[in-house]
């Protein structure tokens, strides 16, 4: 594409947009100060030439695949698969000793001794709902990337430096960490993250169907050093959770108030709850020791009905999912799922919850009423609203401060326009949307089925995850982008926020426990090394990578033998990524460029097997490959 008609498809847009304005503000009798209200925003071309670069990183979930995928944002072009609770056949995550370290470094011992049971070191699935990156003073400050695992109840942490997790932390007393904040001010800080199942409290296996005996668990880690700060102990369960841009309070939806079993009792009553959490009470509360310590983490006790300042329960309709503080620092939308609501809270009537017995509902300054299957809320950062209509397969824009208007008796309409989408719509994003620096050109809907949007693949179908122009009112479908199985949440993220390194730092501590053994060895693995360690049965193999070769052409072990092949790659060229894969063993790593990998297997039956890089390394990478010879039992 020529700049000329680059510029004329934009103007092209903004012209078609501009036009669409008029005639939905004309539709919805909304004044026509509207037109100005939202001025005129060139989002951008979605359609990049070889070679551009986008303007956002997108950081994509993967639901039940366990990965954070990468995204070019706006192109909807997918750069990178950051494994964190799966296991990964690329880059060995799950297999080399640095990825199980990290894994059995926030394990419970429960579950080491549940997986040794059942022979295996690591879970290799999780479920990863929600990525979001840690704040500085109510922005984006690209250091982590923090995420739920609802299938084995963890927390993981990707260093943004380098794009690989470092933490993962499995939660106690808690089940199924589904909604998941880090907090926005001062800073992260607090990592927010909701248990969605509840359990009995004493979960021996003598309990279960007594659901007075049932409690669930809001937990706070610690975004530095990814140990927990406390809990709070709850009534109903917990679903999504989002927090203010005072550092002063939580919240989270929970669905099942009626704290039933089956869904005829969990969908039982009009109104179900959002909990609010005071952290400085709470902080207080365990500076006073007044918490139980179970399975080691301070547990403060929130339930409905304790009467002390940790928590407030406040009535929301019905089955309540998504919720999402607004960009003006004071807002927080919730959106009703079961009800056609959305319910805005005020923040700064949140303090006069926790020091009267106002009625809770009292911090409920609108609840307009939006279409069918409200789930989340995006915002545009200029007082505007876009909420996902999952049954009406739709988004909705609206106006906030409409909405109160009309609230408090106003005749006017808050919803301003609405797109369809292709179809059932879960979650939505807009860029920078979930910071104080939103700023209104795009809006991604995240759709759970896709039908027939795409050449059909079989019964499982990608989802479809739609690119909408929000620069303005008239919302515009720009993209389809198909994504596998089942990216729930994603955030946008301005690109000058996020640096990544082009190499590995030699120091880095994803090694320092193999760099450690090494020293023991006597091996230098800053360096080249071919040296081979027996000890015992046990046998460590240490070789350099420099393309195109393995510094070892062959190396020796005996049938059964435990081999640990340690490799550093030397080369410290952009995009130079070497790997080790052993024929027939189940073994592949990944080798970034000046990084050491290792892993560990047991030596098969006697005879030869070659192993090669499989990352396309140079012009000689099919010779880059050497043997390893397996002698027979002596
Ligand atoms: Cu954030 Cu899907 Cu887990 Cu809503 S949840 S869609
Ligand atoms: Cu090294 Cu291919």
């Amino acid at each position: 594409m020529t700049d000329e008609i680059k510029n004329l498809s934009l103007t092209r847009r903004g012209m078609l947009g501009a036009a669409a304005t008029g005639a939905v503000v004309a539709g919805t009798g909304i004044g026509g100060s509207m037109m100005t209200a939202t001025p005129a925003r060139a989002a951008g071309d979605v359609n990049l030439e070889p070679g551009e670069l986008d303007e956002y990183y997108g950081f994509w979930s993967s639901g039940q695949t366990g990965e954070l995928r990468i995204l070019g944002f706006p192109s909807m072009r997918e750069l990178m698969r950051v494994p964190v609770f799966n296991r990964c056949s690329a880059t060995g995550w799950g297999q080399t000793n640095e990825s199980i370290k990290i894994f059995e470094d926030g394990m419970l011992p429960e579950t080491k001794a549940f997986l040794a049971a059942n022979g295996k070191r690591v879970h290799d699935n999780g479920d990863l709902h929600h990525p979001h990156m840690s704040f500085t003073d109510g922005t984006y400050d690209g250091r982590y990337l923090f995420m739920n695992d609802k299938a084995n109840t963890r927390v993981a942490r990707v260093r943004c430096d380098v794009m690989k997790t470092d933490k993962i932390v499995e939660i106690p007393n808690a089940k199924a960490i589904h909604g998941l904040r880090p907090q926005k001010f001062p800073r992260t800080g607090y990592v927010f993250a909701n248990g969605e199942d509840e359990t009995p409290i004493v979960n021996d296996g003598s309990i279960l169907d007594e659901p007075d005996k049932y409690v669930n668990f809001f937990t706070a880690l610690d975004g530095d050093t990814m140990e927990i700060a406390w809990q709070v102990m709850v009534s109903g369960n917990l679903d999504n959770t989002d927090c203010d841009y005072q550092g002063k309070y939580a919240y989270s939806t929970s669905y099942n108030s009626e704290m039933g079993m089956n869904l005829a009792e969990m969908t039982e009553s009009e109104m179900d709850h959002v909990v609010i959490f005071n952290l400085a009470e709470i902080e207080a509360g365990i500076a006073a020791g007044d918490f139980t310590e179970m399975n080691g983490v301070k547990v403060i006790d929130g339930r409905k009905g304790q009467n002390k300042k940790y928590t407030r329960y406040v009535p929301i309709p019905n089955s309540p999912h998504g919720i999402n503080t607004a960009p003006d620092m004071k807002h927080v939308i919730i959106n009703g799922k079961l009800s056609p609501t959305c319910s805005v809270l005020d923040v700064t009537k949140m303090d006069a919850l926790f020091e009267s017995d106002v009625d809770p509902r009292s911090i409920v300054v609108a609840e307009p009423e939006l279409g069918l299957g409200p789930l989340h809320t995006a915002y545009d950062g200029q007082g505007n609203a876009f909420t996902t209509l999952f049954l009406d397969s739709q988004v909705v824009k609206w106006n906030i401060e409409k909405a109160i208007e009309a609230h408090n008796g106003a005749d006017v309409d808050p919803i301003i326009s609405k797109v369809d989408v292709h179809y059932q719509p879960g979650h939505n994003s807009t860029s920078m949307g979930e910071t104080k620096e939103a700023d209104g050109k795009w809006l991604v809907s995240m759709n759970k089925f896709s039908k027939d949007r795409f050449i059909n693949v079989g019964p499982l179908k990608p989802e479809n995850e739609q690119l909408i122009d929000i620069s303005t009112d008239d919302m515009k479908v720009v993209h389809d982008g198909p994504t596998f199985a089942e990216p729930h949440d994603s955030i946008i993220v301005r690109r000058d926020i996020v640096n990544p390194v082009e190499v590995w730092d030699r120091n880095d501590p994803m090694w320092a426990e193999t760099r450690k053994q090494a020293e023991a060895d006597g091996v230098d693995i800053d360096d080249y090394m071919d040296t081979i360690i027996r000890d015992g049965n046990k046998v460590r193999v240490y070789m350099s990578s420099q393309a195109p070769t393995f510094s070892l052409e062959s190396f020796e072990v005996t049938e059964g033998d435990e081999v640990t092949v340690i490799i550093t790659n030397l080369d410290d060229i952009d995009d130079l990524t070497h790997g080790f894969t052993l024929n027939n063993h189940g073994v592949a790593m990944e080798i970034g460029p000046q990084a050491t990998s290792s892993v560990t297997f047991t030596a098969a039956k006697p005879g030869v097997y070659w192993y090669y890089c499989q990352w396309f390394c140079h012009a000689l990478h099919m010779e880059m490959r050497g043997r390893m010879f397996v002698k027979p039992k002596a």
